[in-house]
């Protein structure tokens, strides 16, 4: 009953995608409530129940349909979906949404001073890493042969230890190449996290609530940046006014009483509105500014 009622979710149970992930769940209006062994999230005002697991089983959970959706960096799903294919078997995950947390990317470094001219310059070389399929596949893709030392972990460190001439790894800040005097030489895969879903229909409730659940997402991500800006100008300046109103489409235009020739503008910013903006809008004419955070959107 419950496995055609309830979606069940998978989340990382403790890493870095834990808290923009319950973050993001919260913001589309789900209230979890968590047992004691903390492996389950009871949605108690939707029917969404998230499982906590580690995150390279996100994509097995939602392969052999255990979980309907899994909220996982792409750079697990695509190595995935590699190891999979190498064993001649197809993936059984699509992905619904990109989401704006999890940015990193999967790049290729090399010791500081080591002469690198293009992807030619790794041909014989060892390269240490956890993503062996999608190096593999970058090195096919530029024609190199270089040998994968496939590890489970401490990748940065291999060069120093003798194991490898270079690294394949998830780079954010940089700050760990450069505590491990390495440098980029070539990315092989931008990546942040997705929503993935299981490919195999799910009972009409649970596809209405998926739906229910993107729309909700579309709105959260879209509001993160955008403002809602009042002001009054004069007619005449509207041109000017909303050349510099930041990604707004049609703002609402309103006429003031007493004042023919000032209007009142409320307008939807997509952007962040700058301090510089604002100065902006002031020097064309612009006055009562008034910018506010926006709470939800609904297109
Ligand atoms: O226990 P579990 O298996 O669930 O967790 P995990 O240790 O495998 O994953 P975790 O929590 O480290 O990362 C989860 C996901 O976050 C990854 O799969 C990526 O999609 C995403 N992500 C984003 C990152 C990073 N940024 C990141 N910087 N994952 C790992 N790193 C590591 C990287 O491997 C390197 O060791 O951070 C170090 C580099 O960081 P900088 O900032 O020094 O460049
Ligand atoms: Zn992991």
């Amino acid at each position: 009953m419950d496995k055609d009622t309830r979606l069940k979710l998978a989340v990382q149970k403790s890493g870095r995608l834990t808290d923009p992930s319950l973050d993001i769940l919260a913001r589309c209006g789900l209230k979890l409530s968590r047992g004691k062994d903390q492996l389950m999230g009871f949605g108690e005002n939707m029917p969404l129940d998230v499982l906590f697991v580690r995150d390279d089983d996100i994509p097995d959970l939602v392969q052999e349909d255990v979980c309907d959706l899994g909220l996982v960096g792409l750079n697990v799903i695509e190595e995935k979906r590699l190891a999979l294919a190498a064993r001649g078997v197809q993936a059984n995950f699509d992905s619904l949404r990109k989401l704006d947390f999890g940015r990193c990317r999967l790049s290729i470094a090399m010791p500081e001073g080591t002469n690198y001219e293009d992807a030619g310059s790794l041909a014989g070389k060892r390269i240490a890493t956890t993503y062996p399929h999608l190096l593999g596949q970058f090195l096919a893709h530029h024609g190199v042969e270089a040998q994968i030392v496939t590890l489970s972990g401490a990748v940065e460190i291999a060069p120093r230890l003798g194991r490898a001439d270079a690294i394949c790894d998830l780079v954010s800040t940089g700050s760990t190449l450069a505590a491990n005097h390495l440098v980029e030489v070539e990315t092989v895969l931008e990546s942040h996290a997705v929503l993935i879903r299981t490919p195999i229909a799910l009972a009409p409730v649970k596809n209405a609530w998926v739906e229910r659940l993107l729309m909700r997402i579309d709105g959260v991500q879209q509001v993160k940046e955008s403002k809602y800006i009042m002001l009054h100008a004069p007619r005449a300046a509207l041109p000017e006014i909303r050349r510099l109103l930041p990604g707004s489409e049609s703002p609402t235009i309103i006429p003031l009483e007493g004042h023919p020739d000032r209007v009142a503008i409320h307008a939807v910013c997509r952007e962040n509105v700058f301090w510089e903006t604002l100065e902006g809008l002031k020097a064309a004419g612009a006055s009562a500014l008034l910018v506010l955070p926006v709470e939800k959107m609904l297109a």
